[in-house]
């Protein structure tokens, strides 16, 4: 059998990541992030597709594209979080389980960053954690796949 596909969705300025605010964000960069989620996915029998972007535009099509695709999205939707409504309605439409990752927990930081348009289109959230956050995801969304099939 095929493994199943998640797409691992990541927004602007995470391209930066492990060059500046190393105490908010940590030392990793995206690349190891990737790194991360590549071998959690061997280990959960995942296939996955990695993908940043700073344009709010081209992550609205990415979700879009997982309707056909995708088993699941993991997204950190990064500072589109606290803005996006188009992404709110992007993610709404797909019906696929959606787990959202945040590194920093953002109920610590800054009012602005309290509110979470996506969290509605959330199956779960995860949020603080750093940068295992997006293996803990991972392991999450197998066990909501395994659990759709058992139904
Ligand atoms: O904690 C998270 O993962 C965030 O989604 C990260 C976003 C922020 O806007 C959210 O409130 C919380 C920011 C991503 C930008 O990452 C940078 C990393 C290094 C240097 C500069 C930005």
């Amino acid at each position: 059998m095929e493994r199943p596909l998640i797409a691992v969705l990541n927004g602007p300025n995470l391209n930066m990541l492990g060059q500046r605010q190393p105490e908010v964000y940590g030392r990793a960069t995206l690349d190891d992030v990737e790194q991360l989620c590549q071998r959690t996915a061997e280990k959960l029998d995942l296939a996955i597709d990695f993908r940043q972007t700073n344009i709010e535009g081209e992550l609205i099509s990415w979700v879009q594209e997982c309707r056909r695709r995708a088993q699941g999205i993991v997204i950190n939707p990064a500072g589109y979080t606290h803005t996006s409504i188009a992404l709110l309605d992007a993610l709404l439409a797909t019906d696929l389980p959606v787990i959202e990752v945040h590194i920093s927990n953002i109920h610590r930081r800054e009012p602005f960053r309290h509110h979470s348009y996506v969290s509605r289109a959330a199956t779960g959230v995860i949020c603080g954690l750093g940068v295992g956050g997006y293996s803990l995801a991972l392991q999450a969304m197998t066990d909501l796949i395994v659990r759709e099939e058992n139904q």
